[in-house]
């Protein structure tokens, strides 16, 4: 007896050495605040004339240049800005001084009948004023839901000129995120003008991109073409995958996290012909924002996915040349992390969530 429980001993201690160690450190960094006052904003991009777009979940983009910013509202017809609804995100896709087309994305209906659309939106800036010429739906994602949650929404315009798109799984249609039937839980794939593309993965939708996704508001292509994407899951499982294809994700066969009830969605981790996670979190950091940074702005961040968090409210820093080492950034404020963008100049900027949100410039800070 006294020799099994010496075993057992010894595979418990073993066990704990032979666990795989997260390798986080923290490194020190500053931040200073260069827009204030914005009211419950989702995206920030920044332009090659120092400008930045930012969209307000109301449905407004306030474009700030040489620090005075000016709000522009986008009247998006059937917009519907409730839970987790309104507008969400936006890319440039051609920026000229004074002519800008933009793609944006947002909650579309009603309480009974909601989807995430995409409009493209052509602006003027005419005697120093930024206004809207021309607009169109460019495409609504086909099934309709009754929750005001998980729409997803982030946009990523790929070094070939089409269009990925997130699509949630609407929390209560997360069975749908596995049918290829559905557009829910899916990554899309579309042309600029919103066609499906010539070599879609799957012959059933030519916009299904991957499957079996359930929130995912991270998007990045690294510097040799990887796309990346993170998703919240529910109770923990918040991943990061790299996004391939005709892949399935495995949402909500496989999962790490939890219902928030606390009870398993699935007993299985990994599973045939599903892809697991490159970076699991569990308990959640609520992953709501990412970039490829690769500049020498902030040379130590260099080469790695920044992720920006509502939970941890910091940056999270993955290493794409250390085998996904993770880095968490101790920042002076502690505040939810709606976006995260780089700017012309290789500076990172971040975007804070909620009433009176800031956009703050990352900076060294004293180590
Ligand atoms: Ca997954």
């Amino acid at each position: 007896m006294q020799g099994f429980l010496f075993n057992l001993m010894c595979m418990v201690i073993l066990t704990i050495f032979l666990s795989p160690i997260k390798n986080t450190q923290a490194a020190n960094f500053d931040v200073q605040s260069i827009v204030s006052d914005l009211d419950n904003p989702w995206s920030i991009k920044s332009d090659a004339f120092g400008r930045y777009w930012i969209t307000l979940m109301s449905g407004e983009l306030v474009i700030v240049e040489q620090d005075s910013p000016q709000i522009v509202p986008l009247n998006l017809a059937e917009m519907y800005q409730q839970g987790q609804g309104g507008l969400l995100d936006i890319v440039l896709v051609e920026v000229k001084h004074d002519d800008v087309q933009a793609i944006v994305s947002y909650a579309q209906g009603n309480a009974v009948a909601n989807r995430l659309a995409l409009n493209k939106i052509t602006l003027n800036k005419v005697n120093n004023v930024w206004q809207i010429t021309h607009q169109q739906q460019l495409f609504s994602v086909k099934d309709d839901k009754q929750t005001p949650v998980h729409y997803a929404g982030r946009l990523l315009l790929l070094p070939d000129d089409t269009l990925l798109v997130n699509s949630g799984d609407g929390f209560d249609y997360r069975e749908d995120a596995q049918r290829v039937e559905s557009q829910l839980g899916k990554t899309l794939r579309m042309t600029l003008e919103g066609k499906p593309v010539a070599d879609a993965p799957f012959a059933d939708d030519p916009y299904l991109y991957s499957l079996g996704h359930r929130n995912a508001q991270g998007l990045a292509v690294d510097a040799t073409g990887q796309i990346w994407q993170h998703e919240h899951g529910p109770a923990g499982g918040d991943e990061v995958n790299l996004l391939m294809a005709g892949a399935n994700y495995g949402w909500p066969i496989i999962t790490q996290g939890k219902d928030y009830s606390g009870a398993l969605i699935s007993p299985i981790k990994d599973a045939a012909g599903m892809i697991s996670p490159k970076v699991n979190w569990t308990p959640s950091i609520a992953p709501s924002s990412m970039v490829y940074y690769h500049s020498d702005v902030l040379p130590e961040l260099s080469g790695s996915l920044l992720i920006g968090t509502l939970k941890t409210k910091t940056i999270h820093r993955i290493d794409l040349q250390n085998d996904f080492r993770e880095t968490v950034l101790s920042l002076p404020i502690k505040k939810r992390i709606r976006d995260i963008t780089v700017d012309h100049q290789g500076r990172v900027l971040l975007l804070t969530d909620g009433e009176n949100a800031q956009v703050f410039m990352l900076t060294q800070g004293q180590h």
